[in-house]
């Protein structure tokens, strides 16, 4: 582990972050290694809707007997999504070698990513998250390792050139898959429809990807730690691999690398130094709060409900700089509490929901840590926000909580509404349901955002209708091929993309991960 990057805090509270930065190194264990070999070769064409999808396939067997010349490629499928070390052991066939192979390798974590064209990409994230490699060999055989640590469950190997006198034969190919925990440690839900263990298989091998040094939130593309993806990680994981440790170890340091104002950052990087990104988004900071709460309910640890409250009341009370008149002040950046990244969306009012949701954790959490003057506080706070989420937000004509100048209705802000508890449960059950019938256009975008409107419905006890949201919508992507969740699903705009272009999307998302929490919470 590398050195501590903290900026500008003051002496006696550098001492507290660097301990809390100690404890997660010491919290830090060696992952779980295995060894995966592909399991089939095939042919990856598209399906009359025009997704990317096997089409064919040979016995893994054949592959030493390929022999690459300019253009040819073959396509390896290791079974399921991993991620790890790639080693492929290659040769040359024909006259001696009289020029370097150059090869593409392509990694791809759903099989349509084996068609993208990565030169068309044009996307506002880099070009640098697409899983491919050009490489030059000059000597073969040889053994090539991957530096990378790649996510991905079909490998395809293009012969971009060789000569008129050589091929490239891959003749084997490994690789060394890595986790903090192992699927082997949870116990499949027994008596479940077949769709619904699908969901369930996909929903933990999603967050056991997501599981390495720290949970991260896609191992794809930005591999670290993100606070939002975290909660609902952590809440899976405790039914599920129950790893306490990584939870544990994530915490202390959100909490031991705030930034130099105290406040919580949105996400954190490991490498190459420990230190916190300067991205901020308040709803993210404030969950935090919701974190230490739910890590509480689970092992009943006081210990560090003490230790970490001052950090938690710390948001609490940073948060309210952001706020004008009981409310989050999103006139200079609309985008300053995270919510989902559907386009156009007003996330005023489902950021009210958030408030309320983190004040009551944040209320069990003042009392724990016997904290009365905070818990006074917190009290008042409580009140005011939940009058002005009625007063401000609430639309009784409409019946809907409306968002912004424009009033507009979204799902987000009544998912968010309904788990702030601002209504009884009776009235919040019709809002919900009032909201799948009127199906209002501003919907959501991301699994996440998804996950909260699911989690409202179970919230108000319409299992039912829970049940069938996850399963057009995770199901969805099962339908489509997914062995783990996504980042991104709109199922009316299959190639949605918060970045302007889906070559760039991760296709195992931590926080998609949740139905084998929901499924295990409320089934
Ligand atoms: C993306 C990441 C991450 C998420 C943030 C808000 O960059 O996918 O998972 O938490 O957005």
């Amino acid at each position: 582990m590398g050195e501590t990057l903290i900026s500008i805090i003051p002496d006696m509270e550098r001492k507290i972050v660097d301990e809390f930065v100690k404890k997660a190194v010491e919290l830090d264990h060696p992952l779980l290694e295995k060894t995966v070999k592909p399991v089939r070769l095939v042919e990856i064409g598209r399906d009359a809707k025009g997704n990317g999808v096997p089409v064919s396939s040979e016995s893994i067997e054949e592959m030493p007997g390929k022999l690459l010349r300019k253009g040819d490629s073959i396509c390896m499928d290791f079974g399921d999504h991993h991620v790890g070390y790639v080693t492929l052991k290659l040769n040359s066939a024909g006259s001696p070698q009289d020029a370097p192979a150059f090869l593409r390798l392509k990694f791809a974590e759903i099989a349509s990513e084996i068609l993208d064209d990565s030169s068309t990409y044009q996307g506002w994230i880099s070009k640098g998250w697409i899983q491919e490699e050009f490489i030059h060999i000059d000597v073969l055989p040889c053994e090539l390792k991957l530096p990378r640590r790649y996510a991905f469950r079909y490998l395809e190997v293009l012969a971009i050139d060789t000569s008129q006198k050589f091929q490239v034969v891959v003749e084997d190919a490994g690789l060394t898959a890595v986790s903090s925990v192992s699927m082997e440690d949870v116990k499949p839900l027994e008596g479940l429809p077949e769709d619904l263990q699908k969901i369930d298989r996909a929903s933990l091998k999603t967050l056991q990807d997501c599981m390495q040094h720290v949970f991260e939130d896609g191992p794809k593309r930005d591999r670290r730690l993100w606070i939002g993806d975290l909660r609902l990680q952590a809440k899976a994981n405790y039914v599920t691999f129950k790893n306490y440790d990584l939870v544990k170890r994530c915490m202390y340091l959100f909490a031991g690398l705030t930034r130099g104002d105290g406040k919580i950052g949105a996400c954190l990087f490991t490498e190459p130094v420990m230190q916190v990104d300067d991205t901020f988004l308040w709803d993210y900071s404030l969950f935090f709060v919701s974190i230490l709460h739910d890590y509480y309910q689970e092992t009943k640890d006081l210990e560090i409900v003490k230790e970490l409250w001052p950090a938690a009341y710390t948001q609490i009370k940073l948060a309210l700089d952001d706020m004008k008149d009981g409310v989050l002040d999103t006139s200079e950046n609309p985008m300053i509490a995270f919510i989902d990244w559907k386009e156009g969306l007003d996330r005023q009012a489902a950021a009210q929901g958030v408030w309320i949701y983190c004040l009551r954790h944040g209320k069990v959490l003042a009392q724990l840590a016997g904290d009365t003057a905070a818990l006074d506080e917190l009290d008042g706070l409580l009140k005011d926000a939940v009058e002005k989420a009625v007063s401000r937000f609430w639309d009784e004509e409409q019946g809907f909580f409306v968002s912004g100048a424009k009033c507009q209705v979204s799902w987000s802000s009544q998912a968010w509404m309904v788990l702030a508890d601002i209504f009884d449960q009776e009235k919040s059950r019709e809002l919900m349901l009032h909201l799948l019938d009127v199906k209002p256009a501003m919907g959501v975008m991301t699994p996440y955002a998804y996950h909260h409107v699911i989690e409202a419905l179970l919230h108000v006890g319409e299992k039912d209708k829970a049940l069938e949201l996850m399963r057009t919508y995770w199901g969805g992507m099962i339908d489509l091929g997914a062995d783990t969740f996504w980042e991104a699903f709109d199922p009316a705009d299959p190639l949605a993309s918060p970045y302007g272009n889906m070559q760039v999307n991760s296709f195992c998302h931590a926080w998609s991960c949740t139905p084998a929490w929901l499924l295990r919470e409320y089934f």
